[in-house]
Order: C-alpha cells, then structure tokens, then sequence
C-alpha cells in the first residue's frame, strides 16, 4: 500500500475546507529558509493520515507546501524531476500551448519570483491568518510574500458549487491502493498521481517519491456574462420554459445539471437525488451500451462530445486505458454576483469583483494530465476522438487559438449546429506549474 503518513494531505483527499489560502513566496535567504523548513515548518505540514475520514485528531488548520523550479534552483537542488513543463515553467510558451494572454496575467505569476506556495486551509478565516502568521513568524527574513489568493467556499446552498453555480468535486480518479472506485469511476495506477509509484513511467531521483505535480491556476470566471449567455441562446425544448431552457443549455455546456446529476443519466431535467448518489452519478460512460440503438460515436441526445467533463475526461469514447487523468483539489475565490453586476446588463469590469476557480490539480505528468486536457482536449476543435467531427472548443475553459470559439452538440434537436461563443466565460490570469514534495523529500533532502 502507499505511504499515507509521507504524502501531503491534499493530494488524495484534498483539505476539504471552507477557507483556502494560497500563500506565494520568494525563498531570499536559503540557508535560513532550510533551517526552519526542517524544524519548525516541517511539524505543521499535513500528512494525509491526518485528515482521512477516520483520523482521531485531524488539524484544525491543514498545511502544504510545493516548490517551483526556480525554488528548487534556490534551494540548490541539481537533481531533474523530468518533467518538462515544470522544468520550463507555466510561464514559458503558454500562449501557444494554453492559449492564455499574458498581458491578462496578474504581474506576480509574470515574474520569476515565486519560488514556491503554502496551502492554509480551515474553516474559518481567522484560523487561516493565525496560521499564517506563525509560518512567517518562523520563517521570519528568510522568505518573503509575492502574491497571495484567499479561496473560500461559497455561502449557504452554494457551499461545494463553483461560481457557475455548478456542484464541483464530483468526479475524481480512484488511485488504486488508496480508494476503491464507485460504480463508473476511473481506477488508476497510484503513479498517475505520485511520481515514482508503480504507473510513473518517468525516471526520477529517489527523494521525489511519493511527491506529486501540482499545476496552479488563477481562472477568473465571468459569471454574469455566463448567465446573460444561457438566456440569450436559451435551447427550445418542448415542454420546457424559456428559464429551464437556458438551464439545459448550461446542463449542456458542462455535462451535469447545476446540481451535479450527470446530464447522460437525465438528459432533459435536472434530478437532485441522483445528483448526490456517489454510487450512480458516476456510473455512465456516453456509450448506453443497453440502448443496441444508439451509436455514441454520432447521437449526441444525452451529451454533447464537446461538454466540459467529456472533453476532460471522454470516458468509454477512448476505447483503451488511458492516462491523462488528474485529481482536482480547487476552491472558489472572490465576491458573489452583487445586485449592481445584475442589474448592469452583465460585465465583469470592476477588478474589486474578480471571482473565479483558484484550480488545482495533481498529476505525475504535467504534459499527460492539466496541460493535456486543456490544450490537446479542451482548445482542440477538431477533437482526434471523433475523428473528422469539428466538435468546437470546450464551452467552460476551451480557448480558440484561432479566435473563433464555438461548439456543436449543444442543441439536442439539431446537433450538427454550432453555437458560437463571442467571449470566454473563463479567463486565465496566469499560474504556475510546483512540486508538492513526500514528508521524507522535505525531512531529508529539501531542508539539508
Ligand atoms: Fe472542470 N464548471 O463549473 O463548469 N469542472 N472546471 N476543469 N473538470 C468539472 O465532476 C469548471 C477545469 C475537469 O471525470 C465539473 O467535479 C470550471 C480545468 C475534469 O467527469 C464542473 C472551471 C480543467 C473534471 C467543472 C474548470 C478541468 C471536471 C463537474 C474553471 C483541466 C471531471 C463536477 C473556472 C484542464 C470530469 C465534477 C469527469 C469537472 C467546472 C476548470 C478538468 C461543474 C468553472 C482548467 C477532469
């Protein structure tokens, strides 16, 4: 089995708070900064033992750390982790390979400072701060922040759902060893997520087992533009309204209803049970196998190939295991919708109102897990999948790379209809690729 004691709590399980702080820094005085990490820091580090459904004393403030390169540079670490986006930097090239704007990128991720990141997660905003605060107090001249995003679940029904309104957290790989998988939920070899376990095809130094990548986003979402959208291109079902038609649109967009029931188990409305039944709203795969009638390579009547979660995660349209899977681990950040932005006919202009998705995903292959279904699933128009079908971009996080966003599929009635996006609904404002290190890697080779 895994090493559960020596693997940071948030990369199987996640922190599961209501408040999430991502705390920045630059490394300015190693010498010092290895000292403390070895001491003081290491205590107040969250292994997942600790935060398991049955752990007698969980932390009422879980902490983690991961590096950059640069950090690793820092702390003069020769060794390769072997991986090339890593390596390079979330910075490096994004552009063309994730279609994001740089000038739209806050300044901090911009630079070449963030040498590494703290995750600060509990239930309350003070016990955050109060933690915080201890971590500078020991690290007191030898960091220094950069940047910092307060992610905090959203209020009252909305708790666990993202700003869409969507429930988020549904669908997540069992690592093997660690989980057994619900009824439709992937299995995968632990070392899809952790470097140097049985999976990880990568060559690694020893340290870095039980380690694993976490790709970091700002992904700022334009919620009242989003809603404005699903009311002007409302779908017509009959026996719809026009309010449930512009849901279904969304139910669409996505893959699963607002309130998380998978839209390829109830097509045309909505199903709160099934919604939080673990064991059935995983179990579909787009194939209705039991249906001789329909053939999932062309109807599109449960849901559309270019939906969010089936172009990130396509299920049984790939007919053979596959790899590009990833465990997300991310929290909202920023205000709700205020009176005003609704009333204004829909602009996220004001910068005090930024909200959106500080993501977070884990993978032992940035280029096989994050970087992959945003670039090669999500920003792809001509999804390989489907062969000669020009399925359009994913209409939550696809960006065109030719500027000419759209998606087919989303009209159950006519299917071959490509909506067309004028804006994105999504907007990265940057991030950066970090190594969340195993207990031992930060005891015995990051802090000497
Ligand atoms: Fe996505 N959303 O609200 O629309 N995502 N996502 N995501 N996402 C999922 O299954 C969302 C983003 C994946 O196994 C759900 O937990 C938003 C990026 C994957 O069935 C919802 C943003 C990437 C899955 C959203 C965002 C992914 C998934 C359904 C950005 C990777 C699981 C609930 C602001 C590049 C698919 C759930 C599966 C699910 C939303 C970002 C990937 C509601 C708003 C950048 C693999």
């Amino acid at each position: 089995g895994l090493n559960l004691s020596n693997i940071q709590g948030d990369i199987l399980i996640g922190m599961r708070k209501k408040k999430e702080l991502f705390f920045f820094f630059s490394i300015d005085n190693p010498t010092a900064f290895k000292s403390r990490l070895g001491s003081d820091i290491l205590p107040l580090i969250t292994r997942t033992t600790q935060i398991l459904p049955n752990a007698t004393h969980p932390p009422a403030t879980a902490v983690n750390i991961a590096f950059s390169q640069r950090g690793l540079n820092v702390l003069g670490i020769r060794d390769d982790l072997n991986d090339t986006n890593f390596k390079n930097g979330q910075m490096y090239n994004v552009t063309a390979t994730l279609g994001d704007q740089t000038s739209y990128w806050e300044p901090a991720f911009a630079g070449h400072h963030i040498h590494g990141v703290f995750l600060v997660a509990s239930d309350t905003i003070d016990k955050v701060k109060a933690t915080l605060s201890r971590i500078q107090k020991i690290s007191k001249g030898s960091i220094s922040e950069v940047y910092r995003i307060q992610g905090h679940a959203r209020p009252g029904n909305e708790q666990g759902h993202e700003h869409f309104g969507f429930l988020d957290g549904v669908s997540n790989p069992a690592v093997s060893g660690f989980a057994v998988a619900v009824p439709g939920q992937a299995t995968v070899d632990p070392g899809i997520i952790l470097l140097g376990e049985s999976g990880d095809t990568g060559t690694r130094p020893d340290w870095a087992k039980d380690g694993s990548f976490l790709a970091f986003r700002q992904l700022q979402q334009r919620v009242p533009e989003f809603n404005k959208f699903l009311v002007d291109n409302a779908l017509s079902e009959p026996g719809l309204n026009a309010s449930e038609n512009a849901e279904l649109l969304g139910a669409r967009m996505v893959g699963r209803w607002k309130s998380g029931a998978p839209i390829d188990l109830t097509p045309l409305k909505d199903d709160p049970v099934l919604a939080v039944d673990h064991n059935r709203n995983n179990d579909f795969n787009f194939t209705h196998p039991d249906d001789p009638n329909f053939d999932f390579k062309t109807n599109q009547s449960y849901c559309p190939f270019s939906a969010h979660i089936r172009k990130t995660n396509p299920r049984a349209d790939i007919a053979n295991p596959f790899n590009q899977h990833i465990i997300r681990a991310g929290i909202p950040y920023g205000p709700e919708v205020t009176d005003a932005e609704n009333a204004s006919n829909s602009s996220s202009t004001d910068p005090s109102l930024e909200r959106g998705l500080a993501f977070v995903s884990y993978q032992s292959n940035i280029g096989q897990g994050f970087a992959f279904l945003q670039q090669v699933w999500a920003n792809n128009k001509n999804e390989y999948l489907y062969f000669a079908l020009r399925i359009g971009e994913d209409p939550i996080i696809g960006v065109a790379l030719d500027g000419e966003r759209f998606a087919s599929g989303l009209d159950p009635k006519n299917q071959t209809r490509n909506i067309t996006f004028n804006e994105d609904f999504v907007v990265s404002r940057g991030g950066e690729y970090f190594f969340s290190p195993s207990i031992s890697a930060i005891q015995n080779t990051l802090s000497v």
